[in-house]
């Protein structure tokens, strides 16, 4: 009989994690009740995914009632700790949990957790990439699984795994938060403000990333970034091997990647292996030589060939919506970084550019600092086009344009269909156009794929 069988789960959120989870726990015969705030009307196409399942639906709002003789309540990663029904959960002592933890406590094979402030998505695609290439020639029989907070919750996968698989899983430090299980080899990819308006402090949101390390044992690995002061302070958390990666050359003994005249190494127990030339990465940028370096490193933990960690970063694109590539018009070139949803992002891409640059930034704002990215601002770019809820914050924190200094004009547009049309007005040959808004997409959209969709259609139909 299935652990589950009985117990009465209350499931808060019900889009992707809600679902997927309600799925498992109800068919392991556990009695969920799946709550939403939105009301049935909006919830149709969700209630239709789950129809063939007995799950209780409470809509509308949440109620305390449903955690009367509870066992358990589980967060859809949307859930902030302080929502009053949550609150009532803690006080009433019921054990909270949300997909990841249960995903890793049923995984039956081993697990690759990556986390950090940016770049997680890339590095766990370019994983997942390069597991596959190992895969394709040692285990043809097995299978790579990639999923978490890049899209698709692993939850939903786990009775197909085998114990000869691999899972790859993004994990966010709203997964992490109530984590009390780590992944066998773990990485912290950065560590930059991010999610303030949820954790209120950097300590707090430091703690919850380092979650990823804590329930690790003396046989996993670490896998940590050396050039980041905040990452460095977690080496202590460490229980078993480490291996870091970096930009800055590494101690001498010390297991690590990094970068050399043009080129990437691994140095592990003792010996130096070159792994490839910089320029054969598709990927632009210094963040991403970071997300490769850290790649390669989480590659030598689980063991994957050199000429499968090779053909894995040669072959690899990239992921939509960052830094993604979507026509050329009027001899301008347009690019999609809807993912980044914090100034630190824009800033990223910003680096990854030569003036002359047109800026699409705004959507909502998350309590985080606008000021570094009016300084990127300032040096780079030329046109800023604001729109959405963060548009005043963000002229504010840049002031009014003085004549020959950058940004030489700054537009504010109502919305991101606005801001298109004003960038094909501004546009001028040799100009890169870089929608990188700083700011979430939920004052106008339902999350940043469905925004940089809407963005790439509009951009496609300039003529
Ligand atoms: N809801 C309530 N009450 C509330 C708040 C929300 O009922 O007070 C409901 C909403 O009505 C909605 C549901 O909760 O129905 C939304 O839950 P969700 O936001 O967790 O949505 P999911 O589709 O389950 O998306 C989650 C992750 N979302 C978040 O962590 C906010 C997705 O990460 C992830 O891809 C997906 O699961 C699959 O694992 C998104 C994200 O923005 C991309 N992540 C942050 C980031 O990357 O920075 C952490």
């Amino acid at each position: 009989m299935s652990e589950w069988q009985g117990k009465k789960i209350v499931m808060i959120g019900a889009a992707r994690q809600g679902l997927a989870l309600s799925r498992f726990l109800a068919d392991k015969g556990a009695h969920v009740i799946l709550n939403d705030r939105r009301s049935e009307d909006a919830l149709v196409e969700a209630r239709e995914e789950l129809s063939d399942l007995d799950v209780e639906w409470v809509t509308g709002s949440h109620p305390f009632e449903i955690l009367d003789n509870a066992d358990m309540v589980c967060l859809s990663g949307g859930i902030p700790m302080d929502l009053p029904l949550v609150e009532e959960a803690i006080r009433r002592n019921i054990s909270l949990s949300n997909d990841s933890q249960i995903f890793l406590e049923e995984a039956p094979c081993p697990v690759i957790g990556i986390t950090g402030s940016s770049g997680k998505t890339t590095t766990t695609a370019l994983v997942g990439e390069i597991a596959r290439q190992h895969f394709k020639l040692k285990k043809p029989e097995n299978k790579v699984w990639v999923g978490g907070n890049i899209g698709n919750p692993l939850i939903q996968d786990v009775e197909k795994m085998q114990a000869d698989d691999l899972a790859v899983m993004e994990l966010s430090s709203f997964q992490l938060e109530i984590m009390t299980k780590s992944p066998q080899i773990a990485s912290i990819l950065n560590l930059t403000p991010n999610h303030l308006d949820r954790h209120k402090t950097m300590a707090k949101y430091i703690s919850a990333k380092s979650n990823i390390l804590t329930h690790q044992k003396a046989e996993d690995t670490a896998i940590l970034n050396r050039d980041d002061p905040l990452v460095r302070k977690l080496y202590d958390e460490v229980k078993g091997r480490r291996i870091t990666f970096g930009l800055n050359p590494p101690f001498k003994k010390e297991d690590a990647t990094y970068y050399k005249r043009g080129r990437l190494y691994l140095q592990a127990s003792g010996q130096v292996a070159k792994i490839m030339r910089a320029d054969l990465i598709k990927l632009r940028g210094t963040h991403n030589l970071y997300n490769v370096l850290a790649a390669i490193a989480i590659s030598a933990a689980a063991t994957f060939t050199l000429p499968a960690i090779y053909d894995g970063i040669v072959g690899f694109e990239g992921v939509p919506h960052r830094l993604e590539f979507v026509r050329e018009w009027n001899s301008a070139e347009w690019y999609n970084d809807s993912i980044a949803t914090s100034p630190e992002r824009a800033i990223a891409a910003l680096n990854t550019f030569d003036p002359p640059i047109i800026l699409l930034a705004g959507g909502r704002d998350k309590d985080l600092p606008w000021q570094k990215l009016a300084e990127a601002i300032h040096q780079k770019v030329d046109h800023l086009i604001l729109f959405g809820e963060a548009a005043d914050l963000i002229q504010k924190a840049v002031g009014n344009p003085e004549s020959g200094m950058r940004p030489l004009t700054i537009d504010i547009c109502k919305g991101l269909y606005e801001a298109v049309q004003n960038a094909a007005d501004r546009v001028e040959p040799g100009d890169v156009v870089l929608f990188s808004p700083g700011g979430t997409s939920f004052d106008e959209f339902q999350d940043f794929e469905e925004r940089g969709k809407r963005f790439k259609q509009w951009v496609n139909k300039l003529s």
